[in-house]
């Protein structure tokens, strides 16, 4: 069997370790795309020069011409400028929806049967944009911030329970940004219920959502929190990491029930918008979008959620793009 041809677009921090992750799990050929000269061939060069050592066997390749990316079946796009300390996601929009729109454009020319996961943000307004310009079938462009947002709150409970972070559920759903939802109903341990394994652990049940409380702001913001360590750059490891969970579901057809930057058409009382819900990942990108019912207090926070996202890619529109 041919291996996959994946195309990267955006060679700066995520796209080189999503380089080095599929090099590493042979998930297929690559081609790294950016503007920077010389950049994406240094990077797809140094990390070819391990092959011997992490022992794989798929071509990469650099470059900064467009026809290269010819017939990939999947796209990641990293393309645009990341948050400095301080910035909202928000703010990217004017720039990063210039770099998209010629990222849409190239990609619609050379592999309009792609399946694409954008990654630059603001995320939900990025994705839109991407699919509003290439016409591309809904169910093949999607968003990756859900996997990331969830494995960030699965993170934070596990900490706090002092158990294996593998056993933990925990699903954010919502706009990847500060409105996101993490949904604390449903978090388990290996299907047990988290919120009544910290009112056990605190014999006392204020206390134990006071915590929660906690885990969900700290997975709100905690985008910023890394920003303001790294204080050049923002989160790349996790977000590479959460792409190829999804990249890996698509390409094996594993229909993983992934939290997925999604186009709704009616589901969860939303249409026409993109935003996180879970989905289920195979081979023709978004096979089925997961509906299940939100109570009162969960429906309000996204419907917040999707407000924001709204009015966001409204303000797009109002610019031009
Ligand atoms: O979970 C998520 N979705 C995210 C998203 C989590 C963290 C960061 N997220 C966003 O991803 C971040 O806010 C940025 O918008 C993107 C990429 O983040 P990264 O950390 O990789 O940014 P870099 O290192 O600045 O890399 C961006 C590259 C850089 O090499 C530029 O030269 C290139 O994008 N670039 C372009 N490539 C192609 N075409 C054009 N026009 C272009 N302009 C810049």
């Amino acid at each position: 069997m041919a291996r996959k041809k994946i195309a990267l677009i955006g060679g700066g921090q995520i796209g080189g370790v999503l380089v080095q992750l599929i090099a590493q799990k042979q998930l297929g050929d690559v081609v790294l795309f950016d503007i920077v000269e010389d950049l994406p061939q240094g990077k797809t060069l140094d990390i070819v020069e391990a092959s011997r050592v992490d022992l794989f066997d798929v071509n990469l390749r650099g470059t900064n011409d467009y026809k290269d990316i010819e017939g990939s079946d999947l796209v990641i796009i990293t393309a645009g400028l990341p948050r400095k300390p301080g910035m909202s996601r928000d703010d990217l929009l004017v720039t990063n929806a210039k770099i998209m729109k010629t990222v849409a454009e190239n990609v619609k020319q050379y592999a309009p049967n792609a399946i694409v996961i954008v990654i630059s943000n603001p995320l939900d307004a990025m994705v839109t944009l991407f699919q509003k310009i290439t016409g591309f079938p809904t169910n093949r462009v999607i968003g990756q911030a859900g996997v990331l947002d969830s494995s960030r709150f699965a993170t934070f409970i596990a900490w706090e329970l002092g158990v294996s972070v593998k056993d933990v559920n925990a699903m954010v759903m919502g706009g990847h940004g500060d409105t996101m939802v993490p949904i604390v109903r449903y978090a388990n341990v290996n299907g047990l219920p988290v919120m009544e394994l910290l009112e056990r652990k605190y014999n006392d049940k204020n206390k134990a959502k006071e915590v929660m409380d906690a885990m969900v702001n700290r997975t709100k913001m905690a985008g910023g929190e890394v920003i303001k360590l790294l204080k050049t750059g923002s989160a790349f490891y996790s977000p590479a990491s959460s792409a190829i969970a999804m990249t890996e579901s698509i390409l094996y057809d594993e229909k993983r029930v992934l939290p997925t930057c999604a186009y709704l058409n009616g589901e969860f009382g939303v249409k026409g918008f993109y935003v996180g819900v879970p989905a289920v990942l195979g081979a023709n990108g978004v096979e089925r979008i997961i509906e299940f019912k939100l109570d009162a207090e969960e429906q309000a926070a996204l419907d917040n959620s999707v407000k924001a996202v709204k009015e966001l890619v409204e303000a797009m529109t109002r610019l031009g793009f």
